[in-house]
């Protein structure tokens, strides 16, 4: 807990799965899990080029939080191309922890969830994902998936 990140450039397109169109669904999303138990941690280092750790195993209904640490020289991200979620992204700065969630559709319309970070930021996603199985996370930085910066979720019952 001693890197003295600056504010990471945290991009989060909750999961609006299913294509319900729901304006507020972030919003909601945050209400949900503020104030929610977690129930694991994780922390994933986001490197030149790969996540580690590749896997993350939890409950489908659990609030799992997972803090990213972009340990790289890069820019990376985290993303999910489609999950049914709830999902908070919390932004750490110094002597400040405070919660956003923006919906940037615009920009990452196919995409679930998506967190970027610059190098040497960090920062904390509250996620519960409603569906048990398998959900592929991966960096969409031109070549990083191909060069094997990909990973998994894996969401039991
Ligand atoms: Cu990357």
């Amino acid at each position: 807990m001693i890197l003295p990140a600056a504010a990471g450039l945290l991009l989060l397109t909750a999961a609006c799965g299913g294509g319900e169109a729901d304006d507020d669904h972030d919003d909601d999303d945050a209400a949900k899990l503020a104030g929610a138990t977690v129930a694991q941690q994780f922390k994933v280092e986001l490197l030149e080029i790969k996540f580690e750790p590749k896997e993350l195993r939890f409950k489908a209904g659990e609030v799992v939080e997972i803090e990213f640490h972009n340990d790289g020289k890069l820019v990376h991200d985290f993303t999910i191309k489609k999950i049914d979620a709830d999902a908070m992204a919390m932004a750490r700065q110094e002597g400040q922890s405070g919660a956003m969630a923006a919906h940037q559709e615009e920009h990452q319309k196919d995409l679930a969830l998506h967190m970027a970070l610059e190098a040497g930021d960090h920062g904390t996603l509250r996620l519960r994902v409603h569906k048990a199985g398998q959900y592929e996370y991966y960096c969409t930085v031109a070549g990083h998936k191909d060069a094997g910066m990909v990973g998994k979720l894996i969401v039991s019952k």
